[in-house]
């Protein structure tokens, strides 16, 4: 069986994340419209058995945080977890917004893939909203890197190419054992995936920078046969955006409880009783000491 480890990288907002819920067929990460959703590594797995004629194979894609000029030391924290990520992987996928034009962000992420000897594929996705013209210009554009051994268009979106892209990498892996059991899409713990779907419903709910400043940590979490109780802690960077956050009469926390505790609960299988409480920390952002506390840590 081939298996092995890929790397999906790029600027924010380019749809890495989707890439990796497409691939999986599962939602494993979030996505939203904001850059810097993901803050960590999430890994999604995609297994096809063997049969008669194929031995089958086995990828792990590592989807990683929107490569930035960091403002702060989560910043810093999500750009190194990315880098450090290409040195670890089989193959890189280094996914490009087809309709943004090449930036100092992608020039560096060019830079520090160059400098790699892993199989690279550069990725232009969202072709679903590009005019063919705009395609060809980046196609043009990222075969004159001579970087890459592959460039093609996609849509994570809506799956376009897609399958082209697992045969592609298929090449690339080599033969090994199967890391994980054939059914297992993620090795994330469940609370983890918990505290990242309320940490979308906040991105989904609130508006400019404060979202940006809020992480979700999972106080308890008590399973029973028929239910499952969840408090969550909803962490924020200043008094008046926990205002926010709880909105008049508590109306903002009611909705992102609610459609957090719906998509939960399809998770989960089960009724769920959620909670959720906001707490200031000033700074945290920047304190490495709450940083580990959240998992932030390289
Ligand atoms: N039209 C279109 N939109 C897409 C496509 N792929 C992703 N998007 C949208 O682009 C936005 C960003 O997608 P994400 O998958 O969260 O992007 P990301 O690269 O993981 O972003 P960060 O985690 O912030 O680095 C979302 O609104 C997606 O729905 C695509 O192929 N076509
Ligand atoms: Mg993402």
């Amino acid at each position: 069986m081939k298996t092995g480890f890929i790397g999906i990288v790029g600027r924010p907002n380019v749809g890495k994340s989707t890439l990796l819920n497409c691939v999986t067929g599962e939602k494993v990460a979030i996505t939203t419209d904001k850059p810097q959703t993901t803050r960590n590594r999430i890994r999604g797995i995609l297994t096809v058995p063997g049969d008669n004629t194929d031995d089958g194979f086995q990828m792990i894609f590592i989807d990683t945080p929107g490569i930035h000029k960091p403002k702060n030391k989560l910043g810093s924290y999500m750009t190194e977890t990315a880098l450090a990520t290409l040195n670890e992987v089989d193959a890189a996928v280094f996914v490009v917004d087809g309709g943004l034009s090449q930036g100092k962000g992608d020039q560096f992420i060019l830079d520090v893939l160059a400098k790699t000897d892993t199989p690279k594929i550069a990725l232009i996705n969202k072709i679903d909203i590009m005019p063919p013209e705009t395609f060809k210009a980046v196609f043009n554009e990222y075969t004159q890197t001579g970087i890459f051994n592959e460039i093609m268009g996609i849509s994570a979106k809506d799956g376009t190419n897609v399958a082209q892209l697992i045969k592609m990498l298929e090449s690339m892996l080599s033969e090994g054992h199967m890391f994980y059991p054939a059914d297992m899409f993620t090795d994330h713990p469940e609370r983890f995936i918990v505290s990242e779907i309320i940490r979308e419903k906040l991105l989904l709910y609130l508006d400019e920078e404060i979202p940006h400043g809020v992480a979700v940590e999972i106080e308890s979490y008590d399973e029973t046969p028929r239910l499952t109780r969840i408090g969550a802690v909803i962490i924020c960077e200043k008094k008046s955006h926990k205002g926010i956050i709880i909105g008049k009469d508590g109306r903002k926390l009611k909705g992102v409880g609610r459609s957090a505790r719906l998509e939960i609960e399809n998770l989960l299988g089960m009724k769920v009783f959620l909670q959720l409480w906001v707490k200031v920390k000033e700074n945290w952002r920047n304190s490495d000491f709450a940083l580990n506390n959240l998992g932030y840590k390289l």
